[in-house]
């Protein structure tokens, strides 16, 4: 709590910045020090199961690094590009020493070969199923495209594993606020036929829309 009590002059500047960016809220300026750990191409690399995590899975290029930049306020922390399958690891971050947001490996690429993507896959579903400090999965959609059948098969398999979910709508710049509403409800409403227990908005990094409310629900996840 100490973090975000204005002890003197330069400090309070900070939280004023802060809370401007944010919307109005204080954004924990932890996610500001963010900085990578490793990259993770097979099991055996995986980083010890010791701090909170929260991962960040969805389709090739739907914005998931993109996310992660604009939710810890860095321009070059996880790699972006405009070239799907760009991010071919785990990759993972460290927020402080007690949490970590892990980038990992987009789904759908069809131009990877076929035994990447079953690499990809296998330690994919590895990491989702077995992770014991994994404490959420923000599914990153494009806006354009949700629910495809592959985020449906991520959403099947999570929830049966009981783990929180939250969708970011991303790239809601590309699209008329009434569009965006109108796609919000639409998968609201899917999921709830499906019973699938997950929590949705929209999202954009290039109009940092939504990043509030996502930082509430990382800070749940993470213990902040
Ligand atoms: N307009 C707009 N473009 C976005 C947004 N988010 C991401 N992009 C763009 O979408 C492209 C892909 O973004 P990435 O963040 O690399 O996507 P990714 O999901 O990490 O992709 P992979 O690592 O290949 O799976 C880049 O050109 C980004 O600039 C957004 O909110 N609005
Ligand atoms: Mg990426």
């Amino acid at each position: 709590m100490a973090a975000y009590e204005p002890a003197g002059r330069k400090e309070r500047k900070v939280s004023i910045e802060c809370a401007s960016r944010a919307n109005g809220k204080l954004m924990n300026p932890a996610y500001k020090q963010t900085c990578f750990v490793t990259s993770v191409f097979e099991r055996r690399q995986l980083p010890a199961e010791a701090v909170a995590e929260a991962a960040f899975a969805g389709r090739s290029n739907a914005g998931k690094s993109s996310a992660i930049n604009a939710l810890c306020e860095q321009k070059r922390l996880a790699q972006i590009s405009k070239m799907p399958g760009r991010t071919r690891a785990l990759n993972f971050f460290a927020v402080d020493a007690e949490r970590t947001l892990v980038d990992l490996p987009g789904y759908g690429y069809a131009k990877a070969p076929t035994a990447l993507r079953r690499q990809w896959k296998t330690l994919i579903e590895h990491y989702l199923g077995q992770r014991r400090n994994l404490r959420g999965l923000m599914l990153v959609m494009d806006i354009r495209h949700p629910l495809t059948d592959h985020d449906w098969q991520l959403l099947d398999w999570c929830q049966a594993r009981g783990l929180p979910l939250h969708i970011l709508l991303t790239k809601a710049d590309k699209i008329s606020r009434g569009a965006a509403a109108s796609t919000l409800q639409k998968v609201e409403r899917s999921l709830r036929e499906r019973k699938v227990d997950a929590s949705v908005q929209t999202f954009s990094t290039l109009k940092r829309q939504g990043v509030e409310q996502a930082h509430e629900v990382l800070d749940a996840w993470l213990g902040f």
